[in-house]
């Protein structure tokens, strides 16, 4: 499997490791710790030399009940990092749902616009459309404000497949081509602990969708909740989520802890290299 991102032709055919790097000062995981824009720089450079393959720069927190961000504040996070990232020549990638961003986002040199809105805030669709970048549509229930009061679902896979299908369906006919598009089932986005873990178990069932998979848990709640650990302790917790998402069909994993990834992702590959084939 191969991802369109604005000239670039990912490959997929061995996962690859999107590592985070937030601009935001209320970030729940790291605390604020790379709010500023040297830092932000610095901290993107660190996960490159980790091993990232991809770096997905967000100016907006989306954790359960998190201020809003304006678009000029967004802007001012997000540009200066993003222009000062993509001269390495990495692949970047920007958490935005703004029409705003996305557009300045890939002037600055963004090949990705990661929207855990699934492009569906005003003008997002179309200011996505207009350029070439890739696409990641992701599940949500309600918003960031809401998504964990009221979680109801008949069929959790299938209703969170129709969703992201009928996304997928609606950027195609706004003219942003299938091989740009890359699916996330949301994890942590208005699900219980149980339902975060069905959707994991069951990466695979997505996997068969023609779109790569994109999966984030990376010290999320949920992990939290089955290990008993507060954020700043779940690394392995979240090695341990990437590694069984990679292993059932997921591309790109979005990840804080590229090192301690890439130290399991190569432990994986050299067993896989091993394995008698009869
Ligand atoms: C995700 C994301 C995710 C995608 C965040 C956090 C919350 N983008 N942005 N998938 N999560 N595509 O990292 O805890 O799961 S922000």
């Amino acid at each position: 499997m191969k991802w369109l991102c604005a000239g670039r032709q990912l490959d997929l055919s061995e996962p690859l490791i999107m590592g985070i790097v937030n601009v935001t000062p209320d970030s729940f995981s790291d605390g604020g710790r790379y709010a500023g824009t040297p830092e932000a720089i610095a901290h993107g450079l660190e996960l490159l030399e980790q091993g990232a393959d991809i770096l997905d720069i967000g100016g907006e927190s989306t954790r359960p009940g998190a201020a809003e961000v304006t678009e000029q504040e967004e802007l001012e996070r997000v540009i200066p990092v993003v222009e000062a990232l993509a001269k390495t020549g990495a692949v970047i990638s920007v958490d935005t749902s703004k029409a705003g961003v996305i557009r300045e986002a890939v002037k600055a040199g963004a090949h990705i616009i990661n929207d855990v809105r699934a492009l569906q805030e005003p003008g997002a669709l179309e200011a996505a459309a207009q350029t070439n970048a890739g696409i990641c549509l992701m599940h949500m229930q309600g918003t960031p404000a809401t998504m964990q009061k009221n979680i109801a679902y008949s069929d959790l896979l299938q209703e969170v497949e129709r969703f992201l299908l009928d996304r997928a369906q609606c950027a195609q006919s706004a003219g942003i081509a299938r091989e740009r598009i890359c699916l996330d089932y949301g994890f942590g986005f208005g699900k219980t602990v149980d339902q975060n873990f069905e959707l994991l178990a069951n990466t695979d069932y997505f996997a068969r969708l023609p779109y790569p998979i994109l999966v984030g848990l990376s010290r999320k709640s949920s992990l939290g909740a089955v290990v008993g650990r507060d954020v700043s302790d779940r690394l392995i917790a979240s090695v341990t989520g990437a590694l069984i998402a990679a292993q059932r069909g997921a591309g790109i994993v979005r990840v804080h802890d590229v090192a301690a990834t890439r130290d399991a992702f190569k432990i994986w590959h050299m067993t896989v290299s091993k394995t008698h084939k009869d």
